[in-house]
């Protein structure tokens, strides 16, 4: 154990100086690349770690990460000469977590360059420099999901850059559980569901009807990060508050706590729950892209949950404890301590990775299967319900 254990936490992973914790991945796949390699190899760099954050390592890296197929290039076949170019993938909230640790690996491939969409440029950056990202491989531009404006500023500028688009990857998120009032978005929508769900929903409706269905790549992708704890039919799903969307009357009403309540079931605010609820939506959203476009645009939609990935920036907001205490528990769990998600033995050589209308996880083993989602992530109906609401608060309909 204590073996197994050393070896998942032998690679420093500075993180930028904004999160306050150091990341802790498990290994990780998103893409079919390994990334807790190239987090041993390079997340150490010390270019940029300032004393503090070196005084606030805590964690070693295995990376988990989010999975689409590598665009492995096959010259064998007409279709593939004709797509010898770089994949380009928009990465949103790369600046930290999950999303920089797949950027990175993704980068490091070589066959993609990566569009970093985060709302701190600055921080973007150096956290690219830091992780040892070479600047051809990467781009970074401002992307604040809090905002639709700001979303729809990104997809015009992301068009003037004339890069084919790829692959979206829908990364970002906050969680503000120790939130005892909520906070709201420039729209005016509750801080979680509006970045979580609505931000990214405006985001990959405009840029996958109008650019992702043109891209001429063998694998277009939209991935939307999901988690277990909006599933309930999971022991983590089920620690409170759990996530329900109820009738969704607070979404209908804008979430905007005034004459409608912050929360989609429209309940009493409960950071934690809005969190889940967002994640619910995230998972009912990548089926119902799947039901609407998969046919007609021959995207792959898939979400997926990365692995507790207990010392990114996400629990920020956590009370002191929980960032205490969280790391250590969950790296001593058998599921971290496993040789979890080799991309290797998944996501690159398995074909059945490129199914559509899937939520992706990952086994003790490194085997991915297809996980079952709670009757509420799997509900259809639902699923309609909140792309139409959804459509109404973000101006698309
Ligand atoms: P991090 O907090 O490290 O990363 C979240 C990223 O989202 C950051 O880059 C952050 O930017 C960005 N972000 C937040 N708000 C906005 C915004 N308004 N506009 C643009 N970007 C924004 O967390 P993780 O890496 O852990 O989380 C990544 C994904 O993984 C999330 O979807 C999360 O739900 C999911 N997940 C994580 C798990 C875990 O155990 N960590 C488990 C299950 C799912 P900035 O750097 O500026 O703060
Ligand atoms: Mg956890 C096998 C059980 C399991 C798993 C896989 C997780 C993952 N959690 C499990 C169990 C439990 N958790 C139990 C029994 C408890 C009560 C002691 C517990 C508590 C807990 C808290 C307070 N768990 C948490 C929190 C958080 O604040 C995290 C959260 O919900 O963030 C939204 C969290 C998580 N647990 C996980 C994972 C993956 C998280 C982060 C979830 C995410 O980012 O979506």
């Amino acid at each position: 154990m204590a073996l197994q254990a050393a070896s998942l936490v032998s690679s420093a992973f500075a993180v930028p100086k904004e999160v306050k914790s150091n990341a802790s991945f498990k290994d990780s796949s998103l893409f079919g690349v390994s990334l807790s390699d190239h987090l041993k190899a390079n997340f150490n760099s010390s270019a940029l770690r300032s004393k503090r954050e070196s005084n606030q390592r805590v964690g070693g890296v295995r990376a988990q990460t989010m999975a689409t197929a590598s665009p492995a290039v096959n010259t064998a076949t007409p279709e593939a000469k004709k797509t010898l170019r770089k994949g380009n993938v928009v990465v949103t909230g790369a600046s930290s977590g999950l999303g920089l640790a797949t950027a990175k690996a993704l980068a490091e491939t070589g066959k993609w360059h990566v569009i970093m969409a985060c709302r701190d440029l600055l921080k973007a950056e150096r956290a690219a420099k830091s992780a040892g990202i070479a600047k051809e491989n990467y781009t970074v531009m401002h992307l604040d999901l809090a905002s639709l404006d700001s979303v729809r500023q990104f997809v015009d500028n992301f068009r003037r850059s004339e890069r084919p688009l790829d692959v979206l990857v829908c990364n970002a998120a906050v969680y503000l559980p120790t939130a005892k009032e909520p906070t709201f978005t420039a729209e005016g929508f509750e801080l979680s569901v509006g970045t979580n769900h609505l931000g990214h929903f405006l985001l990959s409706r405009l840029l996958l009807l109008d650019d992702l269905k043109k891209s001429d790549y063998p694998s277009k992708r939209l991935i939307i990060v999901g988690s277990i704890t909006g599933n309930t039919n999971t022991l983590a799903g089920n620690v409170p508050p759990k996530a329900n969307l109820g009738d969704l009357r607070g979404l209908a009403g804008g979430l905007n706590g005034l004459n409608s309540s912050s929360m989609i079931d429209g309940g009493e605010f409960d950071g934690a729950k809005a969190y889940k609820d967002s994640k619910v939506c995230n998972m009912l959203t990548m089926q119902e892209f799947h039901r609407r476009f998969q046919e007609e645009t021959g995207i792959t939609f898939a979400s997926l949950y990365p692995g507790c990935i207990a010392t990114t920036g996400l629990f920020r907001e956590h009370i002191p404890l929980f960032r205490l205490l969280f790391p250590p528990f969950k790296s001593t769990s058998p599921r971290a301590l496993s040789p979890n998600m080799k991309p290797e033995k998944g996501l690159l050589s398995d074909p059945s990775l490129t199914k559509s209308g899937v939520y992706w996880s990952w086994n003790k083993d490194s085997a991915s299967f297809e996980n079952q989602l709670s009757q509420e992530a799997s509900d259809a109906d639902k699923a309609r319900k909140v792309w139409e609401i959804s459509e109404k608060l973000v101006g698309l309909a």
